[in-house]
């Protein structure tokens, strides 16, 4: 706290450290630092704040981008204090776009896994399946969200014991990648 240094410039630690594990430049995590700071001059953005940056970043409009939002910034938030800092909010956008198939999906799992157990039930799944629909404009009643949350359980929940660990999500869905345009709000 009250450490002006942190404010303004970077830790050369951390930008060694973030530099790793997004693979960008030092100059354009210092541009992103920078826009960060702009949008939330303390350095950890609240829901709220969050909200207003991610979608300057997108192309949906508010009432689609709102949902989805929600769940991607607890998947952000790696240690669950409630705010989004600038690494994290770096390596999860960086990954999320970046990323190679199995970071990306890594994210999504964190994504539907909303208490943060280690495993997604259905339920889980058709709340963030639905918002989904909403960003995407697709209609639920072609194909149901609940349906498709099931027809992906009987896929890629291998021992069929209604919920998903980390690992029969991203082996599951790498194995089956058509998946990953349903159930990834990454790909677009
Ligand atoms: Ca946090
Ligand atoms: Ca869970
Ligand atoms: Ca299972």
């Amino acid at each position: 706290m009250g450490n002006k240094t942190t404010k303004s410039s970077l830790d050369p630690t951390l930008l060694d450290k973030l530099t790793e594990e997004t693979g960008l430049e030092r100059e354009v995590i210092i541009a992103w630092r920078k826009q960060f700071l702009s949008a939330c001059s303390s350095g950890k953005m609240n829901r709220k704040d969050f909200f207003k940056f991610y979608r300057s970043l997108r192309m949906e409009s508010d009432d689609k981008v709102k949902e989805i939002v929600n769940f991607i910034f607890t998947a952000f938030d790696r240690d669950s204090n409630g705010k989004i800092d600038f690494e994290e909010f770096l390596c999860g956008y960086a990954i999320t776009s970046l990323g190679t198939m199995r970071q990306k999906l890594e994210y999504v799992f964190a994504i539907y896994d909303k208490d943060k157990n280690n495993s997604i039930d259905r339920k889980e799944m058709v709340r963030v399946m639905s918002a989904m629909y909403d960003l995407s404009g697709k209609s639920k009643d072609e194909y149901p969200p609940e349906r498709c949350v099931n027809d992906v359980f009987s896929l890629i929940d291998v021992n069929n014991d209604h919920s998903l660990t980390k690992d029969e999500f991203v082996e599951g869905v790498l194995k089956n990648p058509y998946i990953s345009d349903i159930v990834s709000p990454f790909n677009q």
